[in-house]
């Protein structure tokens, strides 16, 4: 039964025409819209330090960055892939007892609850060495068994075995490069043969080989012989990872990605049911190059394109951007985060647009909306998405990339012209709303490098950065015109969001918490993982500074789940309201622990 039927189109200003269709799935007819973008990683900064030692473990400010890119939005990041996890357990031998090694998880174990509690879950690369040795020995190598199985079972048991199928196991990072690992080829073969039985036994599987797949990196192509000689190859890798970088540029990404993945299909048939990622599919290798493309929409641009152009290619996609800067290079390098550090007890966090442009993707629904163009202007990618619900709601949106990979000019710019059009029942209260990101509306680098680019941004400067994070709103809330007139400049993301009405209010935002990245300043964090709808004018977030006094509204109209808050309260809640202006249920109220 069709009781809605939305249909939107879109004329692009040049020449061209593309139209999206949007209506009720109609059975066979509805694909699947992977959001294949959700994922993203980063190697611990203490492991890139000399003096390191077992357990490793993550710093304040990356425990605080991963707390931040995971409440973004429900969803716009669902997993981080972090290096070395295995050298984030400690292991202890009884002297002359070489069969006993006992293992403390501690250090392991809080960041795993970290990552759970700010809705991301573990890439868990099976990388590290705790009890050090090399994996030729057979005592290393049952080790490191002992290690996998009580490490499997105590997360099984803690978060159960269906939450764990869904953590990405993978080998050990890029094996070919002696960086990552330095032990010998056989000693590698040991290592994977461990590690797949290992998880097999634990009932789970593990993807990989996590590699550059260039022709002289004998390791993966070797382990891609050795598996497609299998009987299963299933049974043996989950998924078949490699990475590929561009030189500042996306469509190298998207071009590499499919020239490795033809390789690889063509060398081997009998692979041809293994999913496959570009697990580290950055425009440029090195995190720790600044470049100031890294900084603003250009990136941001560029990693919606990557994503949207290798929808159909792959299973998933990872950026390698979960590190956070250091000075000088605030902004410039390959991070989601901008971040100002003054002390152990001291660090200003900025959303860069890249980090922003997730949350957007995260508005498009489950449920693929063919968008099929004439237009010839190769700068475009649009990707569009919707949900149904049961009471057949209608949540859609299309998101705009417009870029030219490293390109930025003011001056050029496309005009999107949209005739929006709705037929059928449900069509009486449609409402869209815009949002757009680019680089003269939101872009904090651009208003911090105005005010002389200081290496401790004060309060002010600090409140005008956060303001320009964005997205910005350029319609809020309005009923479905004929058209709409967008103009974008290079670089833009834009996204448009069209909604049924429905008849439930927003429910309550749930885990709201509270943060101190610096004296003073507090960080509200907060879930809408329950709230029921994405079609919102934002959230109202209340505090009063006494338990008795009123309420007041301190910030209202973002439709990210986290807010900055340039003081503090004694008690918050926070509430959803939707696109008709109905205020939405009230979280639970929290009063932050400084009290
Ligand atoms: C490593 O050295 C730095 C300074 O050289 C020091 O601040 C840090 O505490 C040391 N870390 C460890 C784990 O020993
Ligand atoms: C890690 O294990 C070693 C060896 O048993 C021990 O000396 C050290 O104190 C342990 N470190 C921590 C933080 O428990
Ligand atoms: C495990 O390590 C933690 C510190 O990381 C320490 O506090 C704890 O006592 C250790 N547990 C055992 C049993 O040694
Ligand atoms: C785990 O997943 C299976 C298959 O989807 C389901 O039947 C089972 O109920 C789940 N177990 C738990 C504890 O959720
Ligand atoms: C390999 O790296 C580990 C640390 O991951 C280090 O302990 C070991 O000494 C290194 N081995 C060689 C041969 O460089
Ligand atoms: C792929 O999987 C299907 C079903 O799991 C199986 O029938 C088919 O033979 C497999 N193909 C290859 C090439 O392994
Ligand atoms: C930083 O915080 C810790 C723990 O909250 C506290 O012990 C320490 O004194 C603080 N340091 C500074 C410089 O404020
Ligand atoms: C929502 O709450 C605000 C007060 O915060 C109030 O002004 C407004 O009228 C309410 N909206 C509706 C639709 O009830
Ligand atoms: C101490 C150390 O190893 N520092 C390195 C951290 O990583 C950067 C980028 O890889 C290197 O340039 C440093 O030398």
């Amino acid at each position: 039964m069709m009781l809605l039927l939305l249909l939107v189109s879109l004329l692009l200003g040049i020449g061209g025409a593309l139209k999206i269709d949007l209506q009720t799935p109609d059975g066979d007819n509805v694909r699947p819209l992977p959001h294949i973008w959700t994922s993203t990683g980063f190697s611990p900064e203490l492991r890139n330090t000399t003096n390191w030692t077992w357990p490793l473990d993550l710093t304040k400010d990356e425990n605080h960055g991963l707390a931040i890119i995971g409440s973004l939005r429900y969803g716009a990041l669902t997993h981080v892939r972090i290096h070395w996890l295995l050298d984030f357990v400690n292991a202890s031998e009884i002297p002359g007892d070489e069969k006993h090694v006992t293992f403390n998880f501690t250090t392991l174990d809080s960041t795993v609850a970290h990552l759970r509690r700010h809705n991301l879950r573990p890439a868990f690369e099976l990388m590290g060495n705790p009890t050090g040795g090399t994996f030729i020995s057979k005592i290393h190598r049952r080790r490191l068994r002992d290690l996998l199985l009580k490490m499997t079972a105590r997360y099984q048991a803690a978060y159960g075995a269906n939450e764990t199928r869904l953590w990405r196991w993978e080998t050990w990072n890029e094996p070919d490069l002696r960086q990552y690992w330095n032990q010998t080829v056989p000693a590698y073969f040991a290592y994977f043969r461990a590690v797949v039985d290992a998880l097999r036994d634990a009932g789970l599987r593990v993807g990989g080989p996590a590699g550059i797949f260039r022709p002289r990196h004998r390791i993966c192509w070797e382990v891609l012989d050795e598996v497609a000689k299998t009987t299963n190859p299933q049974d043996v890798l989950s998924f078949l990872s490699f990475h590929h970088k561009g030189s500042e540029s996306a469509d190298q990404v998207i071009l590499g990605t499919r020239a490795v993945i033809k390789e690889i299909r063509a060398r081997y048939p009998k692979l041809g049911n293994l999913s496959i990622t570009n697990d580290e599919a950055d425009p440029l290798s090195g995190w720790w190059k600044p470049r100031e493309w890294r900084a603003d929409v250009r990136y941001a641009a560029m990693v919606v394109r990557t994503a949207g152009r290798l929808l159909d290619d792959v299973s998933f996609l990872s950026n390698d951007n979960a590190f956070l800067p250091q000075a000088p290079h605030f902004f410039t390098q390959r991070t989601l985060l901008a971040r100002f550090r003054e002390s152990d007890n001291s660090t200003h966090f900025f959303l860069k647009p890249v980090a922003v442009s997730l949350a957007l993707l995260s508005l498009l629904g489950d449920k693929r909306i063919e968008s099929t163009t004439s237009i010839d202007d190769d700068r475009l990618t649009i990707i569009s998405g919707a949900c149904w619900s049961d009471a057949e709601d209608f949540e859609g949106a299309t998101i705009i990339s417009f870029g030219d990979e490293t390109k930025a000019d003011f001056k050029e710019s496309i005009s999107v012209d949209l005739p929006l059009r709705c037929v059928g029942a449900r069509c009486v209260d449609v409402r869209y709303t815009v949002f757009l990101l680019d680089n003269a509306r939101t872009n904090p680098w651009r208003v911090w490098r105005d005010a002389g680019s200081p290496s401790t941004p004060e309060t002010a400067l600090r409140r005008r950065m956060r303001d320009a994070q964005g997205p910005y709103r350029a319609v809020a809330s309005a009923p479905l015109t004929p058209r709409l007139s967008l103009t974008l400049r290079l670089p833009s993301v834009a996204l448009v969001q069209v909604c049924s009405r429905r008849d439930a209010l927003p429910r309550a935002p749930t885990n709201l918490e509270t943060l101190q990245p610096a004296p003073g300043e507090t960080l509200l964090l907060w879930s809408d993982q329950d709230v029921g709808t994405r079609c919102l004018l934002g959230y109202e977030v209340q505090g009063r500074s006494g338990f008795d006094g009123d309420w007041r509204t301190l910030t209202h109209g973002s439709i990210l789940t986290q807010w900055h808050h340039a003081g503090s309260e004694q008690e918050y809640r926070v509430r959803a309201v939707d696109l008709w202006g109905r205020n939405g249920t009230f979280s639970a109220l929290l009063r932050p622990a400084t009290y």
